[in-house]
């Protein structure tokens, strides 16, 4: 399956990757009633780090504030320990980090406050999301027929479980369709982001993107601004339209998982020279740069995750607690 690892940390313990399981009638399989955040840890000149990590524990919080859920048992530092903890306990020096909150102890039923919040925490080592190939050359993309939820019924700040069947049914439309991945637009017919990344789009040398109020408000998406205006870029957040895509100099989309990744082909159209553009090259070898520690100016970003433990000893403990 390729995401197998040692340990995955489960509500305080470390348990065996194939002890790591939820019960059928876990309210959040039910209802989708569970958050998560996707996070990577990259190896730099000083050990494994994990790349803006309070941040993104941050939004992990934010989404089951949105949800609704009222009492969560960790705090930010808490996750943040167990997320050292797990990779270290695995032994990884680069690697994904999949959290997940997840409502569960308690009966089936709408009401949210009848069930508790637990939470686990899983790593694996995940190459190029859209494959090796794709950083080089760029993808080919076509809009989606289904549009990004209204900000009004589902939360589009929250990375809600239960949100992103509408990322799947979309992202499975164009893969069987034979393209890479979706564009998806907001319910006012502008450009949102795509199923799992933000979109940038370059006309007359200046860098556009959609405002937050329909899209994830990606971190991903934060650094490429902070660095693109560092690199002396005009960077605007207005809203985009379709055909603009199709008549822009460059295209990229930018995700965690996805990285950096610029657009060859948008429904057919060519996007620009249809080869990855030079603005699009440089802030993806920025970011391949920085999330590796290495451009001194962004290393605050880089959490280091420090020496590695005994697993089998973190082990002993987790079965004897
Ligand atoms: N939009 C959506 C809908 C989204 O899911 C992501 C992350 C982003 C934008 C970019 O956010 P950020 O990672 O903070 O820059 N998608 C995650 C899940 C992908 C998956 O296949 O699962 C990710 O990139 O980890």
């Amino acid at each position: 399956m390729g995401m197998e690892s040692k340990f995955i940390w489960m509500n305080g313990d470390l348990v065996p990757f194939e002890k790591a399981t939820v019960h059928f009638l876990t309210p959040a399989l039910h209802y989708g009633l569970g958050a998560f955040e996707g996070i990577r840890c990259y190896n730099t000149p000083k050990g494994p780090a994990v790349f803006r990590l309070t941040e993104h524990l941050q939004r992990l919080l934010d989404s089951i504030r949105i949800l609704g859920v009222l009492e969560f048992p960790y705090s930010l530092e808490q996750l943040r320990a167990a997320v050292h903890e797990t990779i270290r306990a695995n032994g990884f020096s680069e690697c994904y980090i999949r959290p997940l909150i997840y409502m569960g102890n308690g009966p089936l039923g709408l009401n949210l406050d009848a069930s508790k919040p637990l939470v686990g925490i899983a790593v694996w080592e995940w190459g190029a999301y859209l494959g090796e190939e794709a950083l080089e050359k760029g993808i080919r993309m076509m809009v989606a027929s289904f549009t990004r939820p209204h900000p009004n019924t589902i939360m589009t700040k929250a990375k809600i479980t239960g949100n992103y069947p509408n990322s799947v049914m979309a992202k499975t439309l164009a893969v069987r369709a034979g393209f890479d991945e979706a564009i998806m637009l907001d319910p006012q017919g502008y450009v949102a982001e795509c199923t799992g990344e933000n979109l940038f789009v370059v006309r007359h040398g200046k860098i556009y993107t959609p405002p937050t109020a329909t899209v994830l408000e990606g971190i991903t998406r934060d650094t490429v601004i902070t660095v693109a205006r560092d690199l002396g870029y005009e960077v605007l957040e207005q809203p985009i339209s379709r055909d603009q895509l199709y008549i822009a100099e460059e295209a990229f989309v930018c995700g965690t998982a996805a990285e950096c990744i610029g657009l060859s082909e948008l429904d057919f159209r060519r996007i620009g020279t249809g080869k990855m553009g030079p603005i699009t090259r440089e802030v993806q070898r920025v970011y391949h740069e920085l999330v590796h520690g290495r451009v001194a100016k962004y290393e605050a970003w880089c959490d280091y995750v420090g020496e590695k433990v005994d697993s089998s000893a973190l082990l002993k403990v987790s079965q004897t607690s």
